[in-house]
């Protein structure tokens, strides 16, 4: 499938080195002032070519809005955007066409289809991503109407943590590092792990602010399940946590609990769901990305017809992928809740104001 969403359904089209990516967003409520230029800013955070320590090739990314836009606002009809590619250089890909990289979806692609545009990875490319972040804009500025904002940043690059966590720091750099005193240490560690030929994987944490109590479905289509599948979406995520994620296994109920006061919560160890329901607290949502399977260093493997071959993967690959995909989750987590908000509107937009209702006071990420 090729489509996600249930209210809001966004479908992808289009391969790496194809003549074109492209997206079409269904069931958008009419209204939303949206522009081409509108797009530009979270495209060109998600765009290769910005800095040294990710893929070099180089994209204009600019958004041609094909239908559902009428005098710069939302009809309620179907929106597809398109975004054609400009720089594919399909030749890096001529001897591995008829290979598989370990780690990579070639194989899998191959097994399924029995086909496989190899040229940039096709349809498996991270290309992709660029459709959903272009849709999400759409959403963001939906969620921005009712006071909900989305925001990303990284929070460890192979072992590397952060010393400290400041949002201000997160879009001066290009890591999307939440703590600038670190940075020069990052350029030194991915030069050094760029020029050994390797690959590194990393973690994305993904937070929502002033999303209200009651979103999300109870039980199939719980708002921490739609995230989970929306983020395990993306290509090269291993791993979803929801608040403390795995760290609650080792935590007791009497730790893990968060206390609700008149005042607010006294924590949000649950990050903002709790049975599959917003809790009007911060949503967090942290994602494991793999390291990057096209490496430069030799390795044995297969080709399509069983022989033993050395693979050399050439071309202008992501170092560490992670390091473009905060924009990539926030447009998860947008999509997801815009979706999420209009399925409870549908159901629920007659349950008036109930008692207590719980300051979203707790900690925030
Ligand atoms: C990608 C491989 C590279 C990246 C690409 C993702 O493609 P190419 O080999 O054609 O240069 O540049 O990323 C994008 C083009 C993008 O816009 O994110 C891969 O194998 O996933």
């Amino acid at each position: 499938m090729n489509t996600f969403g249930h209210l809001l359904r966004v479908t992808t089209f289009g391969e790496s080195h194809g003549p074109a990516i492209g997206c079409v967003v269904d069931g958008c409520p009419p209204g939303i002032p949206v522009a081409p230029e509108d797009f530009a800013a979270d495209l060109k955070r998600r765009a290769t070519g910005n800095s040294r320590h990710v893929s070099q090739r180089r994209e204009a990314d600019e958004v041609e809005i094909l239908s559902g836009v009428y005098e710069g606002v939302t009809t309620g009809t179907p929106i597809a955007l398109l975004i054609r590619n400009t720089d594919a250089r399909s030749k890096d890909y001529g001897t591995i066409a008829a290979q598989f990289r370990p780690g990579h979806a070639d194989y899998t692609y191959w097994q399924k289809y029995g086909i496989r545009d190899p040229r940039g990875g096709g349809r498996s490319s991270a290309r992709e991503t660029t459709m959903r972040v272009a849709a999400a804009v759409i959403a963001k500025k939906w969620l921005a109407q009712r006071g909900v904002t989305v925001r990303a940043c990284v929070t460890q690059i192979g072992e590397v943590l952060p010393h400290s966590h400041d949002w201000a720091d997160v879009e001066t750099n290009p890591f999307f590092w939440p703590c600038a005193a670190q940075v020069a240490e990052l350029e030194t560690y991915m030069d050094a792990l760029r020029k050994s030929g390797d690959s590194v994987g990393a973690r994305v944490l993904a937070v929502a602010d002033g999303v209200p109590p009651g979103w999300g479905e109870p039980i199939y289509g719980k708002l921490d399940g739609e995230l989970a599948a929306a983020m395990l979406s993306i290509n090269a995520v291993k791993g979803v946590e929801i608040g403390d994620g795995f760290a609650a296994v080792a935590q007791k109920g009497s730790e893990h609990r968060d206390v609700m006061t008149p005042d607010g919560f006294l924590s949000n160890h649950a990050g903002g769901i709790l049975g599959g329901i917003s809790t009007g607290q911060q949503i967090a949502v942290s994602v494991a990305f793999k390291p990057t399977s096209s490496l430069r260093l030799p390795v044995q493997g297969l080709d399509v017809d069983g022989n033993v071959v050395d693979i050399v993967t050439t071309g202008r690959h992501d170092p560490c992928v992670g390091l473009r995909a905060p924009p990539i989750c926030e447009a998860m987590l947008a999509l997801v809740l815009m979706d999420q908000a209009l399925r409870h509107r549908a159901q629920c937009g007659d349950v008036g104001a109930v008692s207590p209702r719980v300051p979203a006071a707790a900690p925030k990420r």
